[in-house]
């Protein structure tokens, strides 16, 4: 396919409620949605970076900037490109992950609806909806936090995730502990907010049957991950420093995690994201799909993705009345406890340009070859 046009969408659109982790706190969501105009049709990604560089060194601006003066260009000057062939066209910059990944992923909604065929089909996709759980921001009270985890149990939700931070860990694990049952599935995330002197600390968390825990350390301090794992019975898992499949096996190679968060926009796109997926199988890796606060139109495509054999604990893939009161998409809605696998060509979302329009921070940036 040839690409003739890439569009620069910003939305902004309100959180339900503001989504409080150890990095800070959100109270609406900044997105960047990215439109391929195609000799052979559109394609629509989402790029998953926030508004500051807090979660990672990337941010929405940051990937606009890429995108506009390097990402963008060189997609332009080619005749003819393929979803597949995105990587190598772009590996002469380095790292902007998350920028590279929300063009790879328009340009194969594109390729996959002109071929009429879905994301989950062209991922390898077996099941036709996926277990969902939910990810609990830091809240102001333990009885304000017991009031969320009770409304998204009651939602049916299979699995909670509490975000953590010194000064807000055993306490509140110990009081939703309490609430579930004792085998319900709950684990937390302290998105890099610890250091290796709070070991001791971490340990206590062996008493509340945790699932696993989620990048206690800085993302590339792989060392400490390895002490603490071996020093702590409750599963480690890394998130923020799983950015490609070989650092992903070096990390369980060293005995730094031992399951595997996989966020495709983190890792450059879907594509890599599948190659750890089959990585992680042939090593009976356990992987779940994580979340960055996507919209209808990145929830389709991590949904079609958690639908694979190796997703086997459910993902951060909730319904989009977790975060938005109305979706740019048709919106993704929890039937006992799971999410239906999105079967229409590429993502299999319609995003509804009224809203992105009515919802636009500024006017839309068109770019062409020049
Ligand atoms: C995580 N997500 O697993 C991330 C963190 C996160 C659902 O817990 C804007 C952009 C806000 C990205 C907030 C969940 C974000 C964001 C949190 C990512 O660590
Ligand atoms: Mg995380």
């Amino acid at each position: 396919m040839k690409v003739l046009a890439v569009e620069l969408h910003r939305v902004a659109i309100p959180l339900v409620r503001p989504f409080e982790t150890s990095f800070g706190r959100q109270t609406g969501r900044q997105v960047l949605l990215v439109r391929v105009r195609t000799d052979i049709g559109d394609g629509w990604g989402e790029c998953v970076a926030g508004s500051d560089p807090v979660y990672s060194s990337e941010y929405v601006d940051g990937c606009e900037n890429v995108i506009r003066h390097y990402l963008a260009p060189a997609l332009l000057a080619v005749d003819d490109i393929a979803a597949e062939s995105i990587a190598a066209l772009f590996a002469f910059v380095i790292g902007h992950r998350m920028a590279k990944a929300v063009i790879e992923t328009a340009v194969l909604d594109a390729q996959l609806r002109a071929a009429d065929t879905s994301f989950a089909s062209y991922f390898g996709a077996e099941r036709t909806e996926v277990d969902c759980g939910v990810s609990v921001g830091i809240a102001p009270t333990i009885p304000a936090l017991l009031d969320e985890v009770a409304l998204y149990v009651a939602k049916g939700y299979r699995r909670i995730k509490l975000k953590i931070k010194p000064g807000w860990d055993l306490e509140p694990v110990a009081a939703v502990r309490e609430l579930l049952a004792p085998d319900a599935l709950l684990q937390v995330d302290a998105n890099t907010a610890y250091t290796l002197l709070d070991l001791d600390h971490l340990r206590r968390l062996d008493d509340y049957n945790l699932l696993l825990i989620e990048q206690p350390f800085a993302e590339d301090d792989i060392r400490s991950h390895v002490f603490l794992a071996g020093a702590i019975s409750t599963p480690v898992c890394l998130d923020e420093s799983i950015v490609n499949t070989e650092l992903a096996l070096d990390a369980l190679a060293r005995g730094a995690t031992s399951i595997i968060n996989i966020k495709a926009g983190r890792m450059g796109g879907y594509l890599e994201a599948l190659a750890l997926h089959d990585a992680c199988v042939e090593q009976a890796v356990p992987v779940w799909c994580g979340g960055m606060l996507e919209t209808g139109l990145g929830r389709a495509a991590n949904v079609a993705l958690a639908a694979l054999p190796g997703f086997s604990l459910p993902g951060d893939t909730s319904a989009s009345d977790r975060y938005f009161a109305e979706d740019i998409t048709e919106p993704f809605v929890l039937r006992e406890g799971r999410l239906a696998v999105p079967t229409g060509p590429g993502s299999g979302v319609t995003v509804r340009e009224e809203l992105v329009s009515a919802w636009a921070q500024r006017p839309v940036e068109l770019l062409r070859e020049i």
